[in-house]
């Protein structure tokens, strides 16, 4: 697009070249210290090379909440304008290769264009998601009482044929995968039959999955509740499972970190889905109270840290059938997106690495004495590991940049957007 701003690979390249000898004293150092306890530090670095997580389109524009959104300078108007930014996270994190995308939030009048602007851009899509939660100006039917699990047979159509249109939406963009996250439920005892209503999800969801390509998955994500406040249909991983059963093998279950109450532990769904054969794939974001949709991270790494932990450990039995996928969901309400989704990829980078350095060895014999301080300190011990070095040599060796915040800033990037994309007039309220 004429009059982009765009970070340049030699940009990259020269505030490389200052930061590089630091970086290979650092990465030079943790080799002899990893040698040290038998991991070799080429094996881990290879591996976070190879790791990518996809951005939610959704979360490049600043974020909100149902009391207001305070919109930044040179925000995204469009599905094309967040792909460019979505492209710097990937040039500068090399961590980032996929954009997930959210109809029709990122309606736009010819889907090849987009197409076309993420092959410019070496981007690829990731699963696409559907919106069943809002109504539309044209549509017929309301959701205000539901979508896939309606008492109304027509307004259940209306959102199974959306849902087939994502279909073809994502066929265009080369996406693999469909997200079904519906806000179905209740705010008052009695207003819904618990059980007629899964079975009208399960026969809407059968709908949909009749017409899911061979080659395709459709993700289901659970969430405890909001906005629906008395029940939700799709409320746990529980009923998630089982849904997916209920559907076919192209059917699995994703697990969005801030869908659950605090303090549950995430993990151990995490182990079940695996051992159950039925895991999709994440929504990563971090939270404290409800479904904050933080920074990946922020508040609790060392839950990210045992979620990696979980996909090592069955990676290394041979018990992961099919690849997970990795996205972030998040919610920028206080930041600038383009940094947050940065930090937030490279964290996920920092915790899979760590995992891949715990010794499992130690671990196994110690979980078969039980002998649990021995067990949480192996743990620990990976999880306590600076491995920054790691992460910046395979970024600079990929590419990307050594500092992606520092090159970021360097770059007056987002003054650049502020100058191109001029301010959108109206404050409003809402996640997006
Ligand atoms: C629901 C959810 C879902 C998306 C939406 C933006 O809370 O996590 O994944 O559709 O956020
Ligand atoms: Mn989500």
């Amino acid at each position: 697009m004429t009059g982009t701003y765009r970070i340049s690979a030699s940009d990259i390249a020269d505030q490389n070249a200052k930061a590089l000898p630091a970086l290979q004293e650092d990465y030079d150092a943790l080799g002899r210290k990893l040698a040290r306890s038998g991991n070799d530090i080429e094996v881990v670095t290879k591996a976070v090379a190879g790791f990518g997580v996809a951005i939610p389109s959704w979360g490049v524009g600043t974020g909100g909440t149902r009391f207001a959104r305070f919109a930044g300078v040179g925000e995204p108007r469009n599905v094309l304008d967040k792909l460019e930014d979505c492209a710097t996270i990937q040039k500068l994190t090399r961590a980032t290769p996929t954009v997930s995308l959210h109809f029709p939030w990122d309606k736009n009048k010819d889907v090849h264009a987009v197409k076309q602007l993420g092959d410019e851009l070496g981007l690829g899509f990731d699963a696409v998601n559907s919106n069943t939660f809002q109504d539309q100006a044209e549509q017929k039917h309301s959701y205000k009482f539901g979508s896939l699990t309606h008492t109304d047979a027509a307004t259940r159509a209306q959102a199974v044929e959306h849902n087939l249109e994502c279909i073809a939406l994502g066929k265009v963009l080369g996406s693999k995968a469909l997200t079904v996250w519906i806000s179905d439920g209740s705010n008052f005892a009695g207003q819904q039959h618990f059980a007629r209503a899964l079975e009208r999800y399960i026969e809407s969801m059968k709908a949909i999955y009749a017409k899911l390509p061979d080659d395709w998955q459709v993700f289901i994500e659970h969430k405890m509740f909001e906005p629906a406040f008395y029940s939700t249909v799709i409320s746990d991983w529980g009923t998630n499972y089982w849904a997916a059963t209920q559907l076919g093998d192209k059917a699995r279950c994703l697990v969005d970190l801030g869908h659950h109450a605090p303090n549950t532990n995430i993990e151990q769904i995490v182990a079940r889905l695996i051992q159950f054969k039925k895991l999709g794939g994440f929504h990563f974001n971090d939270s404290k109270y409800g479904d904050d949709d933080l920074d990946a991270g922020s508040v609790n790494p060392f839950q990210l840290f045992l979620v990696f932990n979980e996909l090592v450990d069955a990676a290394d039995r041979g018990a992961l059938d099919v690849a997970p996928a990795y996205m972030l969901d998040q919610s920028h309400n206080v930041t600038d997106p383009v940094e947050s989704l940065m930090a937030s990829a490279m964290e996920l980078q920092r915790r899979y690495a760590q995992a891949c350095l715990i010794d499992r060895a130690r671990l196994e014999q110690a979980q078969a004495e039980n002998d649990a301080l021995m067990a949480l300190d192996t743990l620990k011990a990976a999880f306590n590991t600076d491995v920054a070095p790691i992460l910046g040599m395979a970024r600079h060796r990929g590419g990307g940049a050594i500092d992606p915040l520092g090159v970021y800033r360097w770059s007056g990037y987002r003054r650049h957007k502020a100058n191109e994309r001029p301010a959108q007039a109206k404050q409003s309220a809402g996640i997006v």
